[in-house]
């Protein structure tokens, strides 16, 4: 029998173990096209980022696979698959995060997608890292949101986080990700990060609406042992901040 965690999952904890926590680029094959995140990539590779998230909501221009092959020629980064449906399965990525949208009560994110996925992915070999994805009120409505016609966890119920992330955790999940949504107007708030990581064993993500490196350290210091960030790198495409991020979160 196959180990329920595959390889990548395994390095992302050791690289954990190592540096503290990890700090991920999302990069959105709608907003960008291949070349132009080819070249964020390599800025992100430049700068310490330790994996690469492709992937978003809605994959309009399905070119989630092109994005990843392109990606994969130029750059030595591990890439993982954020998914918002079964669409986004491309075999030349490294992993995908295999989220249910837990924090949701609509059957199709819980598991429906996921049924449709199953197969492709152990035909192609392609590794899922079994998530809990839970949507945090982020100060305006998300694609997510919008999208899988659920509500996001209200920002002052730490306690109704803690609760969902435990159920995950009991559930097998390997990662508690909470995210306010791309380009929130405020990230999760650090009370329901310290709460939620002193309440389970699997390691906390955390994104959206992060846009400093200080925002990102202050959360790794309440507990998140993954960063993603999305909207600002995109925006600035500055390299320096970039690295100011990795080290924020390296060093925090
Ligand atoms: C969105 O958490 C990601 O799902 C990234 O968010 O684009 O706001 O950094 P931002």
């Amino acid at each position: 029998m196959e180990s329920v965690t595959g390889p990548v999952y395994r390095r992302m904890i050791e690289t954990i173990g190592r540096v503290g926590a990890l700090y991920m680029v999302l990069l959105d094959p709608d907003r960008l096209t291949p070349d132009e995140n080819v070249h964020l990539a390599a800025l992100a590779a430049a700068g310490g980022v330790d994996v690469l998230l492709v992937g978003g909501s809605l994959s309009l221009e399905g070119r989630c696979s092109e994005t990843i092959a392109a990606i994969k020629r130029e750059v030595d980064l591990p890439v993982v698959i954020f998914p918002g449906n079964v669409g986004f399965v491309a075999p030349e990525a490294d992993a995908i995060l295999f989220l249910s949208l837990v924090s949701g009560r609509n059957p199709q994110f819980l598991i429906g997608e996921h049924v449709q996925a199953a197969p492709r992915l152990k035909r192609i070999g392609l590794e899922p890292i079994p998530t809990a994805y839970m949507l945090v009120e982020g100060g305006a409505t998300t694609s997510v949101e919008f999208m899988s016609g659920t509500r996001p966890i209200p920002r002052t119920k730490p306690d109704i986080a803690m609760a969902h992330a435990l159920a995950a955790q009991y559930l097998g999940l390997r990662i508690a990700f909470f995210d306010a949504g791309s380009g929130a107007k405020a990230p999760v708030p650090e009370e329901i990060v310290s709460a939620v990581a002193g309440y389970v064993d699997i390691p906390v993500m955390v994104g959206g609406g992060i846009r400093d490196p200080e925002t990102a350290a202050r959360i790794v210091r309440a507990g998140a042992k993954l960063i993603v960030t999305g909207d600002v790198v995109e925006r600035t495409r500055d390299g320096g901040l970039v690295r100011a991020f990795a080290d924020a979160v390296h060093g925090a």
